[in-house]
């Protein structure tokens, strides 16, 4: 049973957040996803639509998530690693580099992001009125 680990705050769900956990589910048997809580949100600068618990739930609706877990600050990794027993760390390449230091405690995988669509990208053309293209 291959553990793969991954975080992010998966607001306003999105193709490029499937394509993600898809790709990340594809390099083992059971994957996990760091949520980030609403307060972590507020650290990372990111102000998220739906709260912690909606998100939460419509992570557990996808196929490919088999467990989802607060993510609450950015030192949680390699405990977490640890605690659930994670062969693969998977984030998007956006991230590619930043968490090089998890390779003494697993694999770590940086997959291509999807272009052309992101949460900010969303709130931007709904304000703007346009449409997807
Ligand atoms: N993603 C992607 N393609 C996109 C948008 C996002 O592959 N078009 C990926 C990101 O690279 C990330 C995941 O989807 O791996 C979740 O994206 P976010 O919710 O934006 O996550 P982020 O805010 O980057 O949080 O400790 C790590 C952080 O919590 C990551």
């Amino acid at each position: 049973m291959k553990r793969i680990l991954t975080y992010g705050t998966y607001d306003l769900l999105h193709w490029g957040h499937i394509n993600l956990l898809k790709r990340a589910k594809q390099n083992g048997d059971y994957l996990i996803v760091g949520l980030s809580t609403d307060e972590f949100n507020q650290i990372k600068n990111k102000k998220a639509y739906h709260s912690y618990e909606v998100r939460k739930t419509m992570l557990e609706a996808i196929r490919y998530v088999d467990l989802v877990i607060p993510e609450s600050d950015w030192e949680q990794k390699i405990q977490d690693i640890k605690d659930l027993k994670v062969d693969v760390f998977v984030m998007g390449d956006d991230w590619k580099g930043k968490f090089d230091y998890l390779e003494d405690y697993c694999e770590v995988i940086y997959l291509p992001r999807t272009e052309g669509i992101s949460t900010t990208k969303i709130k931007k053309d709904l304000f703007s009125d346009s449409t997807e293209r």
